[in-house]
C-alpha cells in the first residue's frame, strides 16, 4: 500500500535520460510464488557525473554485477521506488537479480497470474514490478528474452517478436527464447506462460511476405476464437489500403487473459486482451460484443505503427498514440460496416458509426471536462499516470485527429501521416512533432495559413461552446452566419486562475434548409468556389461573419454536420425547425441531431414536471416526429434505432441545473412509456418487419434489424402493449442467439413483470453459469435494474459467482450499480454513496487502477440537489480521510472535493 503524499509531476519538467541502454536481455525462471528475473542491460552514459536512477517497485533485489563483478554495498541505494547507482563508467554491462511475487500481485499490473497463467501487463508503469529499469517511454531498447518454466504446468512460453529457440530442461522444465527485432521502451514488453489453446493463419503481406498471426485463449474457448483472427486479419489488410502500413514482424500474437484491467494491450507482437475483447460465439456474444471485439482487435493491432514504432516521449503525449490509435479504429470500424453496401447504405452505416462515436463522447468526454478531473488532450500535470487513460486523452483525442483530417482532407492527411513516419519512425516524440508533420502538408495546400491556433486544441481542457447567429436581409436575400467561441476555465484552469483562453481552430460544418426542407445551393460573397450543398466555415478567431448569396428566404440553418469538431453549439431552434430538420435534413448526422434536441426537450420539461409533482405530458408533434421516422421508408434500421433511441441520461444530465437523477430517469421512463403506448401498432410493425431469420451473422444489415427490433420490443413493453410481455418471453426462450436473448431479459427486467424477470434471470444464470463473459452479464442486468437497491446488490455480492478480484465481474456488479442504476445508486438515503465508499475501499486495496475507475463515479457530486449533494461529499470525504489510500484513488477524491 503507497501512503507517501502525493507529487505532481509536470509536463515542463521532461528531461532526457542520462543513459542509453541499447540492449536488454531477461531471464525469467517462472515461478508463481517467486519468479527470479536476471536482467542484463548494455548502457552509455550520455551525461557526464549523473548517477544511474533505475525505477522498482516491489522487488527483492538479490544481486548487482557490474561487468561481470559483484557490486559492492557502497557503490547503490535500494529504496521503496528504485535503485540508485553510482561511479559507472561510460559502456557498461549491468546485471541484476531480482525476485517477484506473481502470485500475491492483485494489481494486475507487472507480472501476475490469471486462471493460473502468467501475464505481464506493464503500461504505463508496470515494468518497474518486474524488474529495476528506467521505466519510461523514451528509453527503447532492444530486447532479448529467455522463459524458463516448469512444462506440465506452463507448456506454452511467449515474448515479443521472434522465437528462436526452444529447449527442454532436465527436471521437467523446459525454456523458450525469443528476440524482438525493434526497438522498443519497455511498457511494451511482455511474456505470457501457461496451457492454452490457440488457432492460427498464415497471410502474406502487401509486400508478399508470409506472416503467422495467432489468437490463444484457455483450453475449451477454441470454438470461440474465430472472429477474433478474422478480425485481425481484416485489420491487417485494412492498414495497408488505407495508410500503406505493413506489418513489420513474421508473427502476430494475441492471448486473451480473464483477469485483466483494461480492454487490450499492444505489446510489441504479443498483444494481451481482456477476455471479453477476443471470445465470442452466437450464444453468448451480442451484436455489440462482436463490434467492440473487432474494433478493440484493430486498435492494438494499429498501435504497431501509432504507438509502437512511434512511441511517445513521456506519458503527458499519450493522446500522441490513443487519439490517433481511437481515430484509426473508428475509421476501420465505419469502413468495415461499409463494406460490399451501395452508396447510400454505405454513407448511411458511416453515419450510424459516426452517431455511436459521438454518443459515446458527450456521455462520457463531455461530463470528463467539465468536472474535477478536467485535462487537456495533453495534461499539463498528474500525480498517477494511470489515472489519465481518459475519455478525453482517447476520446476527445480522436476528434483533434478527425478535425486534422478535415482540415487537410483525406488526401493531405494520409500525406501528413506518411511524413510524420518519415520523420520519427523508431523514435519517441511529442504531440507537436504530429502537428508539425500535419502542418507541413497544410501549407503547402493553404498557402499562408498554418496550424498554430489549432494547437491549443492540445493546451485547453473544457468542451467549447459555438454561439451561431443567423440574420436573413429579404431586401439583399443574403443570409449572414455569425459564429462566436468560448470555452470557460475547467478544473486545473480553474484552480490556477486562468480567465482568458485563446480562440481555437474550429472546423464548422452546416447547410441550410428552406420551409420546405429543401437544401439550398451555399453561395459564399466573395468566393469563386462552385454552390454547394455543405459548407466547411473555418472559425479561428473568438468571433466570425460569413455572408451567402441568393437565398430566397429565411432559411432553417443545419449546423455542425457530422460533428465536425467536439463542441457545443447553441442555436435557438424553435420545435417546428428541429422537426423539419429531423424529416429533411441532407446530412444524416445533422437529423439524428435535430431528433434528439428534439427528445431532450420534452425529457427535460417532464423532468420539471416531475419534480414540481405535476403530470409530464408530451407534445403531439414530439409523438408524430417519432412515428414519421419509425415509419420512414427510406432509413435503414440501423440508423432508425439510433434516431428512436432517447438521449443518455448522462448527455441529459449535463442540461440540468441542478441534476435531480431520479426525476429525470422518472421523466425518461414515463416518455419511453407514453411512445410505446401512442405509438404502439408502429413499434409492433416494425417487430414484424424486422426479423432475421435464418443463421445468426454479425453483420452490420443484421445487427442493424435486430437493433430495430429489440429496441421497438422495449418500447411496446414499456408502453404496456397488452402481447408484448408474451413476446417477449417467447424471444428470451426461443432465441439462437444472444443478442436477441439479452434483449428479451433486458425488457423483462426493466420493464416487465417482476415474476416473469426473476424466472428469466434463474433460467439465464443455470444455462450460462459456466461462462464467466455471461455470468457477467447477468450480474449487470441485475445492477442496473430499477428495482435493485444496496441491499440487493450487498445480496448480490455474497453470490458465489461474484469476486471483486476479477476487474470484469467487478465492473459488471459493482460500477454498473454506481454508474448506471440512477433509482438504486441515488436513493435520498445516501445508501448509495455508502456503499460506494465501502467499495472503492475494499478494493483499493486489491487494485488501485480499478478502485480510482470506481472513484470518478463521484466526479460530478456538486451538480447535483442539494440534499444528494451533501451526502456525496460526505462520501468523498470519508474515502480521503482514510489511512493508506493509494496515490490513484487520492488523486481523484482529492481533486474531487478541491
Ligand atoms: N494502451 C492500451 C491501454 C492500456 C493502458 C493501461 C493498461 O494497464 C493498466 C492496459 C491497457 C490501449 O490503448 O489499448
Ligand atoms: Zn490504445
Amino acid at each position: 500500500m503507497r501512503t507517501d503524499s502525493p507529487v505532481t509531476i509536470s509536463r515542463q519538467s521532461y528531461r532526457p535520460y542520462p543513459f542509453e541502454v541499447t540492449a536488454v536481455h531477461l531471464d525469467f525462471d517462472l515461478d508463481p510464488a517467486s519468479t527470479l528475473v536476471t536482467s542484463r542491460l548494455s548502457l552509455h552514459r550520455k551525461e557526464a557525473n549523473a548517477p544511474l536512477v533505475l525505477d522498482g517497485e516491489e522487488l527483492d533485489l538479490v544481486s548487482i554485477k557490474v561487468d561481470g563483478q559483484l557490486l559492492d554495498a557502497s557503490r547503490y541505494e535500494v529504496g521503496e521506488h528504485g535503485l540508485t547507482i553510482h561511479g559507472l563508467g561510460q559502456t557498461v554491462e549491468l546485471e541484476i537479480a531480482n525476485r517477484c511475487s506473481p502470485q500475491a500481485n492483485s494489481t494486475l499490473m507487472g507480472l501476475y497470474v490469471s486462471n493460473g497463467v502468467f501475464f505481464t501487463q506493464c503500461e504505463a508503469e508496470g515494468f518497474r514490478r518486474i524488474t529495476y529499469f528506467p521505466d519510461r517511454p523514451d528509453v527503447m531498447s532492444r530486447f532479448t528474452v529467455t522463459l524458463r518454466a516448469a512444462k506440465a504446468e506452463f507448456p506454452v512460453l511467449l515474448s515479443n517478436g521472434n522465437l528462436i529457440g526452444q529447449t527442454d530442461l532436465p527436471d521437467g522444465r523446459h525454456e523458450a527464447q525469443w528476440e524482438d527485432p525493434f526497438m522498443k521502451p519497455c511498457y511494451l514488453f511482455a511474456l505470457v506462460a501457461g496451457k492454452l489453446t490457440w488457432r492460427e493463419s498464415r497471410v502474406n503481406t502487401q509486400s508478399g511476405r508470409e506472416v503467422l498471426l495467432q489468437v490463444y485463449s484457455d483450453p475449451g474457448n477454441e470454438n470461440k476464437t474465430q472472429f477474433a483472427l478474422e478480425s485481425l486479419e481484416r485489420a491487417l489488410r485494412w492498414d495497408e489500403t488505407r495508410f500503406s502500413l505493413e506489418l513489420d514482424l513474421d508473427r502476430f500474437m494475441i492471448v486473451a487473459a480473464r483477469d485483466f484491467n483494461m480492454g487490450a494491450m499492444e505489446n510489441k507482437g504479443l498483444n494481451v486482451f481482456n477476455a471479453a475483447y477476443v471470445l465470442a460465439d452466437p450464444d453468448s456474444a451480442t451484436d455489440a460484443n462482436y463490434g467492440a471485439i473487432e474494433a478493440v482487435i484493430g486498435h492494438e493491432y494499429f498501435h504497431n505503427w501509432t504507438g509502437n514504432r512511434v512511441t511517445c516521449r513521456d506519458w503527458f503525449q499519450l493522446s500522441l498514440k490513443e487519439g490517433l490509435t481511437v481515430f484509426r479504429d473508428q475509421e476501420f470500424t465505419a469502413d468495415m460496416m461499409a463494406t460490399g453496401l451501395d452508396e447510400t447504405a454505405a454513407a448511411s452505416a458511416r453515419t450510424v458509426k459516426r452517431i455511436d462515436d459521438v454518443v459515446t463522447l458527450r456521455a462520457a468526454q463531455f461530463p470528463e471536462d467539465a468536472g474535477p478531473m478536467a485535462h487537456p488532450i495533453r495534461p499539463e500535470s498528474y500525480q498517477e499516470i494511470g489515472n489519465f487513460y481518459t475519455a478525453t486523452v482517447y476520446e476527445k483525442g480522436s476528434e483533434v485527429i478527425r478535425m486534422q483530417q478535415t482540415l487537410l482532407g483525406p488526401d493531405g492527411f494520409n500525406e501528413g501521416l506518411a511524413e510524420y513516419f518519415r520523420r520519427h519512425d523508431g523514435q519517441a516524440v511529442t504531440c507537436d512533432d504530429f502537428v508539425a508533420a500535419m502542418e507541413s502538408v497544410y501549407q503547402k495546400t493553404h498557402p499562408g495559413r498554418d496550424l498554430s491556433v489549432f494547437r491549443h486544441w492540445y493546451s485547453q481542457a473544457g468542451t467549447p461552446r459555438v454561439k451561431v447567429d443567423m440574420r436573413y436581409d429579404d431586401a439583399t436575400r443574403r443570409c449572414t452566419l455569425r459564429l462566436t467561441q468560448s470555452c470557460a476555465p475547467v478544473g486545473v484552469e480553474r484552480l490556477a486562475g486562468i480567465a482568458v483562453k485563446p480562440p481555437l481552430h474550429i472546423p464548422f460544418s452546416m447547410g441550410l434548409l428552406d420551409a420546405d426542407g429543401k437544401a439550398l445551393p451555399l453561395k459564399l460573397a466573395g468566393s469563386d468556389a462552385a454552390a454547394s450543398d455543405s459548407c466547411l466555415l473555418e472559425l479561428t478567431t473568438e468571433t466570425a461573419e460569413w455572408v451567402f448569396e441568393d437565398i430566397p428566404s429565411r432559411p432553417v440553418p443545419s449546423l455542425l454536420r457530422d460533428f465536425s469538431a467536439p463542441v457545443i453549439v447553441e442555436y435557438d431552434f424553435s420545435d417546428a425547425e428541429l422537426a423539419l430538420l429531423m424529416a429533411h435534413d441532407t446530412n444524416a448526422f445533422a437529423r439524428w441531431e435535430a431528433g434528439q434536441q428534439l427528445a431532450t426537450r420534452q425529457i427535460l420539461a417532464a423532468t420539471d414536471a416531475v419534480r414540481g409533482g405535476q403530470p409530464a405530458s408530451l407534445s403531439d408533434s414530439f409523438v408524430e416526429a417519432w412515428r414519421s421516422v419509425l415509419t420512414a421508408t427510406d432509413l435503414d434500421a440501423a440508423y432508425r434505432a439510433r434516431a428512436l433511441a432517447l438521449p443518455a441520461e448522462k448527455t441529459l444530465a449535463e442540461r440540468m441545473t441542478e441534476v435531480d437523477p431520479i426525476a429525470l430517469a422518472t421523466a425518461r421512463d414515463h416518455l419511453r412509456a407514453e411512445l410505446g403506448r401512442r405509438l404502439a401498432a408502429d413499434w409492433q410493425a416494425a417487430v414484424d418487419a424486422n426479423q432475421t431469420p435464418g443463421e445468426y451473422s454479425p453483420d452490420p444489415i443484421a445487427a442493424g434489424k435486430r437493433a430495430m427490433k429489440n429496441l421497438a420490443l422495449a418500447f411496446l413493453l414499456a408502453g404496456g402493449a397488452p402481447q408484448a410481455e408474451a413476446q417477449v418471453s417467447e424471444q428470451y426462450a426461443s432465441s439462437k442467439n444472444m443478442t436477441d436473448r439479452m434483449a428479451a431479459l433486458s425488457a423483462l427486467v426493466n420493464f416487465g413483470p417482476r415474476e416473469a424477470a426473476n424466472t428469466a434471470l434463474a433460467d439465464f444464470f443455470e444455462r450460462y453459469q459456466s461462462d464467466p463473459l455471461s455470468v457477467d452479464k447477468w450480474f449487470t442486468l441485475q445492477a442496473t435494474s430499477r428495482h435493485t437497491d444496496v441491499e440487493t446488490v450487498n445480496g448480490l455480492m455474497v453470490h458465489p459467482a461474484f469476486t471483486l478480484r476479477n476487474p470484469n465481474r467487478a465492473r459488471s456488479l459493482v460500477f454498473q450499480f454506481c454508474l448506471n442504476n440512477p433509482y438504486g445508486f441515488h436513493r435520498p438515503d445516501g445508501s448509495g454513496y455508502r456503499y460506494w465508499a465501502e467499495q472503492v475501499l475494499a478494493l483499493d486495496r486489491l487494485n488501485p487502477e480499478i478502485s480510482a475507475r470506481l472513484a470518478r463515479a463521484m466526479d460530478r457530486w456538486i451538480r447535483y440537489v442539494p440534499a444528494l449533494s451533501a451526502q456525496m461529499k460526505q462520501a468523498l470525504e470519508d474515502v480521503r480521510n482514510h489511512p493508506g489510500l493509494s496515490r490513484n484513488v487520492t488523486e481523484i477524491v482529492s481533486k474531487a472535493l478541491e
